[in-house]
């Protein structure tokens, strides 16, 4: 809790300083395990203008303060869903969640099912006619 206030007094302060448009929300991201954590808090913050990114395992939620001139929140939600996590309102792909490690199979682990179950299909997606 005592960092949380932290960063705030930190973004305010640095507010008033160079006027950034800093802002900090937080978003329901999905995942596992300390990796999971690792892998999500490194890639959020590796964005410019993502001051401090921290994900809070239990509660499968990630805090961003980020600056909204700098960055845009979906960018950094969509990134993740690309390293196989669902974040926020978006969803990582079949694909992308396949590659993660046993460890961080959040979706099998909890026994969520969704019921789409679309079988094993390997081949080529159609784009157009
Ligand atoms: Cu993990």
């Amino acid at each position: 809790m005592k960092r949380i206030i932290l960063i705030i007094a930190a973004s305010v302060l640095s507010a008033g300083l160079i006027q950034a448009k800093t802002v900090e929300k937080t978003y329901t991201v999905r995942g596992h395990c300390g990796m999971c954590k690792m892998k999500i808090e490194k890639l959020a913050s590796s964005f410019e203008g993502v001051e401090s990114a921290a994900y809070d395992l239990k509660g499968q939620k990630l805090t961003l303060t980020y600056d909204k001139k700098l960055v845009k929140d979906k960018d950094v939600l969509k990134a993740i869903t690309r390293i196989g996590y669902d974040a926020g309102k978006f969803k990582a792909t079949d694909e992308a969640y396949e590659k993660l490690p046993d460890c961080c199979r959040y979706r099998e682990i909890e026994g969520v099912e969704t019921g789409d179950h679309h079988g094993e299909h390997h081949g080529e997606h159609h784009h157009g006619a």
